[in-house]
């Protein structure tokens, strides 16, 4: 018969790659519930917004990461929902978190003079 510490010992070796991988896939599906949305900022002669229109579900959670991928600050604004990250320097992330519990179409735009073409820098928030 084995020994009462070499049992305990085989069951944790058993046990240890179930709890990492069980560990692994609730994370992720704790990332997918958190319903990120990644948006890129860039003026628009280089690639304005990206993507420039965004579709997400009413009543949902959702953080939306915009990076700007520039090398001057933009912003980020829905004046429709009163969404609005005042300035995002270049090559930094910012994070907005919010629920929008109207269907609708909502313009947002970037909030800081960027470019010649600033005013272009703009899309669409679509929610379903
Ligand atoms: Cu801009």
């Amino acid at each position: 018969m084995m020994p009462k510490q070499e049992i305990i010992a085989v069951l944790l070796v058993i046990i240890c790659p179930i709890v990492i991988v069980w560990a692994a896939f609730s994370h992720q599906s704790i990332l997918k519930q958190a319903n990120t949305v990644q948006l890129s900022a860039q003026a628009p002669e280089k690639g304005n917004f990206s993507p420039q229109t965004i579709k997400i579900k009413k009543g949902k959670e959702i953080t939306l990461m915009i990076r700007n991928v520039d090398v001057t600050s933009h912003g980020f604004i829905v004046p429709l929902l009163g969404i609005r990250v005042k300035e995002i320097k270049a090559g930094e992330l910012e994070k907005v978190t919010f629920t929008i519990d109207e269907a609708g179409k909502y313009p947002f735009y970037c909030s800081v003079w960027c470019s010649d073409y600033h005013m272009q820098m703009r899309g669409t928030l679509i929610v379903e």
